[in-house]
């Protein structure tokens, strides 16, 4: 019966995941490399802002089932939950982190340990990557060692509720590695969890997220075709996912996030030569950025004043990370625009971010490259002001998600990425 656990890496995942351990029933060690992170977390301040999450992390904390340290234990179980960026020169899978991880664990392996890897990896990557490092213990992976791939599917921002509810997919280099890991789970998820193989689950997770990349480069396509033919797409868009098996994504500025846009990549780099769709899809979203630079070029010339509104990857999060607005700004700087960025959310960021209203001064076009809802929600008034403040009164919205009556009413051009209807 397996009763401690070390988790190793303490990001948006790997707290969350230790917290919950530690509140249903087991020891937890939250191992990290960052000082900061472990002192904060040791004192339930957690480093990521996540709804409920401080909450769960101090509850964790007081029960003393959760220590955060800076190296693992001799425990039962270890759940690696490190970061596998992308390498973009090469777009391949950076797995260094994961390396580090399994070394690490390796002086704390005994007969009978639990390894349990919920990084999104590559197809392949705990037969190839992972085994061979904790197989130098000398235990034998099937046999004394038993190893699992438990990928996580959780949305930011409902992070602590789809860790309880989303199903879960667990794949066992063999069967007990797979029940092991399914007892465990159950301690908290109220989902169903299905078992399958490790190469199987590996490639489920990235199946999920290269599902949803591919349907948003349809949907982006069709955007830029229905410009063409005179259509809105958001109308044709709603009216298509009215049939019983339909379901176009949204059209939008690209597709950010530390997941969708690097995930596709890991089966790419995979099978290479077969992955057409999944790279075209990949060069089809991030190309969302030029397709949006020669709109601006048709609206305002090749030079001008162009302010964005909006960094982070999505709306209402404070996350830039792959962010289209990164591209497109460093897009319009390299053809010689000035840029001015404002994000209520976003507090660092590559490019100096300004209050709405020095963002707006003299600005010749707003680019919405984001439907927070601080947006959306802009008043008659304050739009009349931003007006005033404009040189020329241009606004593109990239995401359908402003009130366009009200922009139009106060003198605006408005364009509408996908929508030619005159
Ligand atoms: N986007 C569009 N059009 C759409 C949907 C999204 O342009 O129709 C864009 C968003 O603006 C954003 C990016 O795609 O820039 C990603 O958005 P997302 O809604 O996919 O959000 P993520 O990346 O936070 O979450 C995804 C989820 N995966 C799926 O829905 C299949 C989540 O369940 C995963 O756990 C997460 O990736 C992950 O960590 O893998």
């Amino acid at each position: 019966m397996d009763k401690t656990i070390c988790v190793i890496g303490l990001g948006y995942i790997g707290l969350p995941t230790a917290s919950m351990f530690a509140t249903h029933g087991y020891k937890v060690i939250g191992v990290d490399v960052n000082d900061s992170i472990i002192n904060k977390v040791n004192n339930g301040h957690p480093h990521i802002e996540e709804p409920g999450l401080k909450t769960l992390v101090q509850a964790a904390v007081l029960s003393k089932n959760l220590i955060a340290s800076n190296e693992p234990y001799d425990f039962d179980v270890f759940i690696i939950c490190v970061p596998t960026p992308l390498d973009t020169t090469s777009c391949t899978s950076n797995l260094n982190y994961v390396r580090a991880a399994a070394n690490s664990i390796i002086p704390h392996l005994k007969a009978g340990s639990l390894v349990i890897l919920e990084s999104t990896s590559p197809p392949g990557t705990v037969n190839k990557v992972l085994l061979p490092i904790l197989e130098k213990s000398g235990l034998k992976a099937g046999i004394d060692l038993y190893v699992a791939h438990c990928p996580e599917r959780v949305l930011p921002g409902r992070i602590l509720e789809e860790l309880v509810e989303n199903d879960r997919i667990i794949g066992g280099v063999n069967e007990e590695s797979a029940k092991r890991a399914e007892k465990l789970y159950k301690s908290f998820v109220s989902g169903n969890i299905y078992l399958t193989d490790a190469t199987t689950a590996e490639m489920c997770k990235l199946m999920e997220n290269t599902y949803r990349d591919v349907n948003i480069a349809l949907a982006n396509e069709l955007a830029k075709i229905s410009e063409n033919i005179g259509i809105n797409v958001w109308d044709a868009i709603d009216l298509a996912n009215k049939h019983p098996r339909v379901n176009i994504h949204q059209p939008g500025p690209g597709v950010g996030g530390h997941c969708i846009p690097i995930d596709p990549w890991f089966i790419a780099e995979t099978a290479p030569d077969d992955a057409d769709l999944i790279k075209l899809s990949r060069r089809i979203n991030d190309g969302m950025v030029e397709y949006l630079a020669n709109k601006i070029k048709a609206i305002i010339g090749t030079s001008g004043v162009v302010t964005i509104f909006g960094v982070a990857y999505k709306g209402n999060v404070d996350d830039a990370r792959e962010s289209p607005s990164l591209r497109l700004a460093g897009l319009l700087v390299e053809l010689g625009y000035h840029i001015k960025i404002h994000d209520p959310h976003v507090h660092e960021f590559k490019y100096e971010l300004q209050e709405l209203s020095d963002a707006v001064q003299g600005s010749d076009c707003i680019v919405v490259m984001v439907d927070h809802d601080d947006f959306k929600n802009i008043s008659n008034g304050n739009i009349q002001k931003i007006g005033a403040w404009m040189r020329n009164k241009n606004i593109i919205d990239t995401r359908n998600c402003l009130d366009h009556n009200s922009w139009m009413s106060a003198g605006f051009d408005i364009k509408v990425l996908g929508n030619g209807a005159k």
